[in-house]
């Protein structure tokens, strides 16, 4: 099974016109062989849109609504998102979970809201340090699958699932490869016992939590490790075209 390599740009509330644009201008005019998808606040992405309209970088969006229409203040929809010219769609993101309340359930109806709308859903999932200590990973990692996937026909659906170990993220503690690499083989074994050998292989797993130039390949070469999601290192142009160069 050929998995194009993935880089995924979450710039979480980080902005402005300022990052926009010299991020712009290092990403343009090149070819890369992994698919390089950028995630700005929303109110950046019909400007990002316009600016790399000749580049092959895509948009994703940091989150999206659980609900599609009506008087839900503040929020944004699938609809709109897709309208909007985004084609991916974090969802669960741990900084979410952890401070808006975020679930498993609310991430099952919204993986099923951007599939609906033919956006890729990246569900993040992944343990914090109490949990690892404990030696619970592996639970706390199905039912986040399974929660968060209920009742979802993924066959012939395209889907991205990011691990993020919370005590990876933003710490500049990365797991190591052979950590990441064991969590990605267990979400895989995970996901063909749900859906079958076939349609497992075929979904890309994602790392997040401290990932930068210098960690990037060594990640990237695990078998199960399709791609990369990075936060901190991609509010850096250069740094983060370093990284994208690096999925090959
Ligand atoms: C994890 C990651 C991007 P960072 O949240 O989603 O952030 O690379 O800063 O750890």
């Amino acid at each position: 099974h050929a998995r194009r390599p993935i880089i995924i740009a979450n710039w979480k509330l980080n902005g402005g016109i300022d990052l926009m644009c010299s991020s712009v201008a290092s990403f343009i005019r090149k070819h890369y062989e992994a698919e390089i998808v950028v995630c700005p606040p929303y109110i950046y992405i019909r400007d990002m849109l316009n600016f790399l309209q000749h580049s092959e970088i895509r948009i994703g969006s940091q989150n999206v609504s659980k609900f599609e229409s009506g008087a839900y203040t503040g929020e944004t929809s699938a609809q709109m998102l897709k309208e909007a010219g985004c084609k991916f769609c974090l969802i669960g993101h741990s900084e979410r979970r952890a401070m808006f309340r975020e679930n498993n359930a609310s991430c099952q109806i919204k993986v099923e809201r951007a599939l609906a709308h033919n956006l890729t859903p990246v569900l993040c999932i992944g343990e914090n340090q109490e949990e690892r200590e404990n030696q619970i990973t592996k639970d706390v990692l199905t039912r986040q699958l399974t929660e968060g996937l209920e009742g979802i026909d993924l066959t012939d659906k395209n889907i991205c699932i990011a691990y993020e170990p919370v005590w990876a993220i933003g710490t500049g503690k990365a797991a190591s490869p052979e950590i990441a690499q064991e969590v990605h083989q267990f979400i895989r074994h995970e996901l063909a016992a749900l859906y079958g050998e076939e349609c497992a292989q075929g979904i890309r797993l994602l790392y997040g939590g401290s990932v930068n130039k210098t960690n990037a390949k060594q990640l990237l070469t695990q078998e199960d490790i399709d791609g990369l999601l990075v936060g901190g290192a991609s509010l850096d142009p250069e740094h983060f075209l370093d990284i994208c160069q690096q999925a090959t």
